[in-house]
């Protein structure tokens, strides 16, 4: 992936001041994104400084340029969520049936939990459902229905790393026959130890291509003194059963180098959450020479673009 020259394309400083945002937040990450009335939009998870999470929408004609709201996205429904909620988060976008749909993150009393909400135009959220009442964190919905069934991937957090926090090293696929009762069909690939994806889970919702669903996801190398570092690689998947991996990249195709992907709140992170192709076809299949932008929270701090087409993404998979 080639990473735009305006970067960052979004950082603190593009945060309104607002009566109705959190004065001089102290961070913008980890977005997810949809193309929306012909304009890129994006769901921002901000950060003020009592580190409280809230989702802000920033649209842009070129993908590039952003303007940020001015007040926070409202959620809604969340009475029936079970448990105390402190943080919802990493927040991923998906066109299905003619519906936006958005999966994200919640840390709550017993742990993390992931859950699906519904929007119009990402200015507002209404919750439908938990994925499962069990711990889980990077789940990305497929655009369509696959073999009469919606699909999701999600990473269970199995992995109590030694700073205590909870990741994994499994990404699972898992369906349902209307979007509120999921149930787990197989396990898609595992993280690699010793190499650059040891931890691992989905960055933004599967890519539709002639040759299979593209996936792109974050790995965690952790087996350095100092730091983790988080990357991004891609993955190949069939069209009819995605749980089986055609071809994986063996190398990381993003790592962080740049000054602001190195240092931060969390340095060496980049974490893709959001692909947004320039164009689909009707059924929904991103062609091999289809610019794709790629949005991905840097040193959870600010968002960068990195831009590769699909065909360079697919050769990516295949490189050995
Ligand atoms: C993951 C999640 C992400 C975060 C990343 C790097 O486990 O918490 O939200 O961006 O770690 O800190």
């Amino acid at each position: 992936m080639i990473r735009h020259p305006r970067n960052p394309v979004l950082t603190r400083a593009d945060i309104p001041v607002s009566d109705a945002l959190p004065r001089d937040v102290s961070s913008v990450f980890n977005p997810g994104g949809v193309k929306l009335g012909g304009e890129y939009v994006l769901l921002l998870r901000v950060q003020d400084r009592g580190r409280r999470t809230l989702f802000v929408r920033a649209a842009s004609a070129d993908g590039v340029s952003f303007r940020v709201d001015g007040h926070p996205v409202a959620v809604s429904g969340l009475e029936a969520f079970p448990y105390e909620i402190y943080h919802l988060y990493d927040p991923r976008v998906t066109r299905l049936e003619g519906r936006i749909y958005v999966t994200c993150a919640i840390d709550c009393a017993p742990g993390c939990r992931s859950a699906l909400f519904e929007t119009e135009d990402c200015r507002s959220l209404r919750y439908l459902g938990l994925l499962a009442d069990a711990d889980l964190r990077n789940a990305v919905l497929f655009p369509e229905r696959i073999g009469g069934s919606y699909l999701l991937f999600a990473r269970p957090n199995d992995h109590l790393g030694a700073d205590g926090v909870r990741s994994g090293a499994t990404i699972v696929c898992y369906a349902s026959p209307d979007l509120l009762n999921w149930e787990p069909v197989a396990p898609v690939f595992s993280g690699r130890p010793h190499y650059w994806d040891e931890l691992l889970g989905s960055g933004p919702p599967p890519l539709k291509t002639s040759e299979g669903w593209l996936h792109i996801y974050h790995g965690v190398a952790t087996h350095f003194a100092s730091v983790n570092i988080y990357q991004a690689g891609v993955s190949l998947h069939d069209g009819a059963l995605p749980w089986n991996v055609t071809a994986r990249s063996a190398q990381n195709i993003l790592e962080p180098r740049e000054s602001w992907e190195l240092s931060g709140q969390v340095p060496n992170v980049v974490f893709p959450s959001a692909a947004i192709p320039e164009s689909v076809e009707a059924d929904g299949t991103v062609l091999p020479g289809t610019r794709i932008f790629i949005y991905y929270g840097a040193a959870d701090t600010c968002v960068g673009l990195a831009v590769a087409t699909a065909g360079e993404l697919l050769a990516a998979c295949r490189e050995p």
